[in-house]
């Protein structure tokens, strides 16, 4: 078993001493934390706490003599106390007034397999399962729940959305072992949630899994008593359905509402929620086919059900309507569904992003995303895992902080991504104020640098399709996924305005109007929207291929440069080794990308780069 994590508290590095198995629930975890947090810092001060149920995850500090008022609720208290540390660590103002989660649901989703890999996981294997069994190191899940209470995420999904066997039986035979696992999370106020497989009753006996059959009603309703009463505080059920050839109602005429409802009446009794994800789109398209727009596919299907969903449904939607590319315009659906609960869904998992390889810190994603959805849109928020069993639990030792952030923004959606990368770097490091600020602007400029030498424009999906990762343009684009962005000598890109695919017009009319005009779409989106001459003018002058090529030629410079500034700056050894072995292989990436992409384009427009940089033939 890999113990390194032990030495390795991600950005926890205040906090040396393991939590104890011994402590039952928030407050004492919280009366613990205070006191060795406290200690530690040998400031002298004490901390003490008033608890009223009533507040329940909110909290509140106070400042008295030397030391801190905690009020709150459980696991108010809890949060009250890493919040106070934070703000400590980063020498931030104490929070005035109650604090309160923007986000009652704040979750993460592990995407994990029972054989012990993790699909699209990039920090080792499985922290829960190996060869078909659990097996986890109950101090490491302690320190798992430590670190999502330390930044309040209240729930997490430990298996796959596409359930593969034996997971099915989480929900039969292999209970007992996800209960432990729910009182191992118990006391950081974290509550479990299960992935589920929609066919599970024709899999139990069942003659089907048609969700208007009342046998398979009632198969649900027995299930959900004999999990709920083993886990009585369990969050839910997710379920990814008709999606990727996941089974779903579709298969039986059935709308994903009743597919969606019959569940959730069958564990409303227990206070569950029913996550339903809304990545459904078809995958098995014919790349000939110019009619259909896997982007508007989700909106679609679901915008007609709007308001059909039962109270306790929420539908899951990933911020963009394609699937986690380094950048998309907000999901519409995210935008036209005023009468059903909705979840966005984030991915700390850098599947597209840079396989926590390269550097990808989050946050101006998120804002982006906030930005152009409003936080009020959504009410709950979930991510996708980066987690896995390696020594700094991320693989890149500053993925770490994409975890983190998630947990502020879904406490505060309006937050600043340079705070909370402050914040961050505050908390896991100790550096001399320059060297914090080096490092700040480098994870700050990250995502803007990966652009550049990855994905011109918005036009997404060059990527490799075995893994996604390396450049590969022509990869997708005579596959049945969807993705293709239709180069050809004259001009790039899929018209998704309404001479062309329509996509557009699922927008409401102040953003359609802004995206529908090339000349008012935002530059970083032009090529999701529009199909472009090469020669066609940016509102800086340039033609599109001349900005392709800049960026292109400028994402390698800025990775040499940010591999520079790695160099100088004084992390803990481990820290350092593992950053700058990555960061090597960032630079070849980036070479990689600009070298292919270029060549790419060039060899269709013919075009040269007019400062006569070097592109391939
Ligand atoms: O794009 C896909 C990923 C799959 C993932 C799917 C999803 C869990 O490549 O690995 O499956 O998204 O979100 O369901």
């Amino acid at each position: 078993m890999n113990k390194t994590w032990e030495s390795r508290l991600a950005w926890l590095k205040a906090l040396k001493t393991p939590v104890p198995a011994e402590l039952n629930n928030p407050l004492e975890v919280a009366d613990f934390e205070a006191k060795t947090y406290l200690n530690f810092e040998k400031t002298g001060r004490s901390v003490c706490f008033k608890t009223y149920p009533a507040m329940k995850e909110s909290y509140a500090i106070e400042t008295a003599g030397d030391g801190y008022i905690i009020s709150g609720g459980q696991p108010g208290v809890l949060y009250g106390v890493y919040a106070l540390m934070r703000a400590l660590e980063a020498g931030e103002k104490l929070p005035s007034g109650v604090q309160k989660p923007y986000y009652p649901l704040r979750m993460i989703d592990c995407w994990d397999n029972m054989d012990g890999s993790v699909e699209r996981g990039y920090a080792g294997r499985s922290i829960w399962f190996e060869e078909n069994r659990f097996d986890y190191d109950p101090a490491r899940i302690r320190q798992l729940g430590r670190m999502l209470a330390s930044v309040g995420i209240n729930v997490l999904c430990i298996n796959n959305v596409n359930v593969h066997q034996p997971a099915q039986h989480l929900l039969d035979n292999l209970l007992p072992q996800v209960e432990q696992i729910a009182a191992l999370l118990r006391p950081f106020g974290v509550r479990l949630m299960l992935s589920i497989d929609f066919s599970l009753p024709l899999q139990n006996g069942v003659e089907t899994a048609d969700p208007e059959d009342p046998a398979v009603a009632d198969w649900w309703k027995k299930r959900a008593r004999e999990v709920w009463g083993a886990i009585p505080d369990l969050a839910g059920f997710l379920v990814k359905a008709d999606s990727e050839h996941r089974p779903g109602p579709n298969a039986y005429g059935r709308t994903h509402a009743q597919g969606a409802n019959m569940l959730a009446r069958a564990i409303a009794p227990f206070g569950g929620v029913l996550v339903w994800r809304a990545f459904v789109y078809n995958c098995m398209q014919d790349w000939r086919d110019t009619n259909t727009d896997r982007p508007r596919a989700a909106y679609d299907l679901y915008q007609p059900l709007d308001g059909a969903f039962d109270e306790n449904v929420i539908l899951q939607v990933k911020y963009g309507p394609y699937d986690f590319q380094v950048r998309e315009p907000v999901s519409p659906l995210l935008l036209g569904m005023e009468k059903t609960r909705l979840a966005v869904e984030f991915q700390l998992a850098q599947e597209y992003t840079g396989h926590q390889i390269d550097l990808f810190a989050m946050p101006p994603l998120w804002r982006d995303i906030f930005d152009q959805m409003g936080k009020e849109r959504v009410r709950a928020i979930a991510a996708v895992s980066n987690l896995g069993r390696d020594g700094n639990w991320t693989g890149h030792p500053f993925a770490a902080l994409n975890l983190f952030a998630y947990g502020i923004f879904a406490w505060k959606p309006d937050a600043s991504p340079q705070q909370v990368i402050r914040a961050w770097v505050r908390n896991t490091y100790n550096l001399s104020e320059q060297d914090e600020e080096q490092l700040i602007d480098l994870l700050l400029a990250s995502r803007g640098v990966y652009e550049k030498y990855t994905a011109p424009l918005g036009l997404c999906w060059m990527v490799r399709p075995e893994g996604h990762y390396g450049p590969s343009p022509y990869g997708y684009e005579f596959q049945a996924w969807g993705t293709y962005n239709r180069a050809d000598r004259n001009a790039v890109g899929v018209d998704r305005t309404e001479r062309g695919t329509g996509y557009v017009a699922q927008y409401p009319p102040k953003w359609k109007k802004l995206y529908e005009n090339p000349h008012t779409c935002p530059d970083e989106l032009l090529l999701f929207f529009h199909r472009l001459p090469y020669d066609f003018v940016m509102k800086d002058g340039r033609t599109l291929i001349q900005r392709i090529y800049d960026d292109h030629f400028e994402g390698v410079v800025a990775a040499e440069t940010m591999a520079e500034t790695l160099k100088a700056l004084p992390l803990p050894e481990e820290d350092r080794r593992e950053a700058l072995e990555r960061m090597d292989l960032q630079v070849q990436n980036a070479r990689e990308w600009r070298d292919v992409i270029n060549t790419f384009f060039r060899r269709f427009s013919g075009v040269d780069d007019v400062h006569g940089r070097k592109i391939y033939d």
